[in-house]
């Protein structure tokens, strides 16, 4: 399989366990079971196997776990359900990549869900701007003071090593990250 249809399967992928299972059996916490996924798959890419939705999830990004012949996303859902992950109560920055018009709304009224059960942070700078770089070519890179915020009664779960999430933030955690610190 060449990689561009390796993005396309992730995406379909992705479609079905954050957005829509199209009539999937779905758990409460988001898993279906992989042979019916598979099955969903192959109608639209035919070579799909167990192997390649392992190999869709390699690297530091993992967008999914597969347990005990089932999966789900870890991260992105729209759909209601409950993905227990861990809390997290190290990380003192986080950083948001986003349009500079939604920057400045953000800096006055906080970082909301807009459409997903959870607001998605990055890690590190270089994983916001690629964030940001899906909407817009110059992105704004906002910089979360996770800390403060934590010590305030705000809970950041880790979705993995680059993606974590958190409930809206108010404002006041937020800031423009200032050019010397790119
Ligand atoms: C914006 C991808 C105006 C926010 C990525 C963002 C990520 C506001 C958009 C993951 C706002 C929501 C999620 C406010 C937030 N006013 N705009 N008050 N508060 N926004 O797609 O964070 O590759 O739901 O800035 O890598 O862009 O799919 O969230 O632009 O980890 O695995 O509202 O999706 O992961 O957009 O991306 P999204 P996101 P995957």
């Amino acid at each position: 399989m060449i990689a561009m249809n390796l993005v396309a399967v992730s995406k379909y992928l992705s479609y079905l366990l954050r957005h829509n299972p199209e009539g999937l059996p779905i758990s409460k916490d988001g898993f279906i079971p992989i042979e019916d996924i598979l099955k969903k798959i192959r109608k639209r890419f035919p070579n799909v196997d167990e192997k390649i939705l392992y190999k869709l999830n390699e690297g530091s990004k993992s967008r999914f776990e597969i347990k005990n012949g089932r999966i789900r996303a870890l991260y992105g859902h729209t759909i209601p359900v409950e993905i227990p992950l861990e809390i997290d109560i190290d990380v003192e920055i986080l950083y948001h990549g986003t349009t500079k018009e939604a920057a400045e709304k953000i800096l006055k009224e906080g970082l909301k869900r807009k459409g997903r059960r959870k607001v998605h942070l990055s890690s590190t700078i270089q994983q916001a701007i690629r964030v940001g770089k899906r909407r817009t070519k110059n992105p704004v890179i906002l910089k979360i003071d996770a800390e403060s915020a934590r010590n305030n009664g705000i809970v950041f779960e880790k979705a993995n090593d680059l993606v974590y999430l958190s409930e809206e933030i108010p404002p006041i955690f937020i800031s423009k990250l200032s050019n010397n610190e790119d």
